[in-house]
């Protein structure tokens, strides 16, 4: 295809997301249960004549400009010349390409140009909103005819080898999957998803959002080492995933590993089964009924997996004092957000007590906000 005449212009975007529940299982094959968030990042395209890729945004000075040939040449062996917000959108152009087996010259060049209002470092997926806004753009306007599913993978594939970040498949397929006031129930193995009703306003329910502002990167450490530690369990125990182990299963673990990488797996294990536990009570007894196994999780994720840090725990500790039906941290951990389920008249009340124990312990002062689950990726014009 040579490049049109007259420029294609157009608008896409697609959202960060909440976790409800279910952290660390998906790149173990497991069961997760989050929500895309009103929050998100849109891109304008416009097609140029020239085969080359440019990105640029409102929440960077620097734009990056690169022929779609040598996307190939630039990762991933050449990632790091690029910088870091720009990997995400010229990663995503790259895998596509790869994938579909497209040639760079068949395609026309784009100029994408990116605004967001998803907090960054907060652990609501802010890289998976730039994911998907620039997958569902570049599909269509290359022609590609990927479905949803792929497109996801296509992002999930950006951020393990353009940007390094060794992560599962959960936020992309939030992103990519969200509807209005449902979350997205996913088995990581067969990708199948089910839209599952949250009924959070028809319960009188909020979902507090309380950033600690206690940023994190996926691409460094302790992410990675959680990662190993769940594989080399699940290759203790002869499994292929520990999504393949029940909580029956974990006397034996004990007696097999060492302390540590138990403590890894057990937290996974039990957090599959809480995800189970959980969509079956929503479904059953509606959103109060899980708030007891928000809680769990988070207490498994603070001494077992052992990602969460002082600022997390304060707010989960403070808020279910304060009243929340449930609390607990969403996302990759050591740092970013927790969330809190809440009674509709008790957010201010909530937002209040977390706000002066974090002054109370001298920490930077938290972001606290509510969400609404939404709509997934989408064309906006
Ligand atoms: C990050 C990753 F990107 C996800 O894939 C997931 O592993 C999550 O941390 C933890 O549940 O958001």
């Amino acid at each position: 295809m040579s490049a049109p005449a007259t420029p294609t212009a157009g608008t896409w975007s697609a959202p960060g997301r909440v976790n409800l529940i279910g952290e660390h299982t998906d790149y173990n094959d497991g069961f997760v249960f989050p929500f895309a968030i009103e929050f998100r990042t849109s891109v304008e395209l416009t097609t140029r004549a020239d085969g080359r890729i440019r990105v640029s945004s409102s929440f960077s000075d620097e734009s990056v400009e690169v022929a779609l040939a040598d996307l190939a040449d630039v990762f991933p062996a050449r990632r790091d010349e690029i910088v870091e917000w720009a990997r995400y959108p010229l990663g995503v152009a790259w895998a596509l390409l790869e994938a579909t087996g497209t040639d760079p010259s068949a395609v026309p060049g784009v100029d994408l140009a990116f605004r967001s209002d998803v907090p960054v470092g907060a652990g609501l997926s802010s890289s998976a909103a730039i994911e998907g806004a620039t997958a569902s753009a570049l599909d269509e306007v290359w022609a590609l005819g990927l479905d949803r599913v792929a497109l996801a993978k296509i992002g999930r594939r950006a951020e393990n080898e353009a940007v390094g970040a060794p992560t599962g498949i959960m936020d992309q397929m939030a992103s990519m999957l969200g509807r209005a006031d449902a979350g997205t129930f996913l088995d990581c193995r067969s990708l199948e998803a089910q839209v599952v009703d949250l009924g959070f306003a028809a319960a009188g329910l909020e979902l507090l959002v309380m950033d600690t502002k206690v940023t994190h990167a996926h691409s460094t450490g302790g992410y990675g080492e959680r990662r190993a530690a769940c594989e080399r369990g699940a290759e203790i125990m002869g499994v292929p995933a520990l999504r393949d182990l029940t909580v029956d299963d974990l006397a034996r673990a004990h007696e097999l590993m060492d302390d540590v990488t138990f403590r890894r797996v057990k937290h996974v294990v039990t957090e599959d089964q809480r995800v189970l536990d959980a969509v079956a009570s929503l479904r059953a007894e509606g959103p109060r009924a899980i708030g007891h196994l928000l809680d769990a999780s988070h207490v498994s994720m603070r001494d077992d997996f052992e990602i969460s840090v002082p600022e997390l725990d304060l707010a989960v500790d403070t808020a279910r004092a304060a009243g929340a039906v449930g609390a607990r941290m969403t996302g990759g951990g050591f740092g970013g957000a927790a969330i809190a389920l809440v009674d509709h008249d008790l957010v201010p009340a909530v937002t209040a007590a977390v706000e002066q124990a974090f002054a109370d312990a001298g920490f930077t002062a938290p972001h606290i906000f509510t969400v609404t689950p939404s709509e997934g990726a989408r064309r906006d014009a």
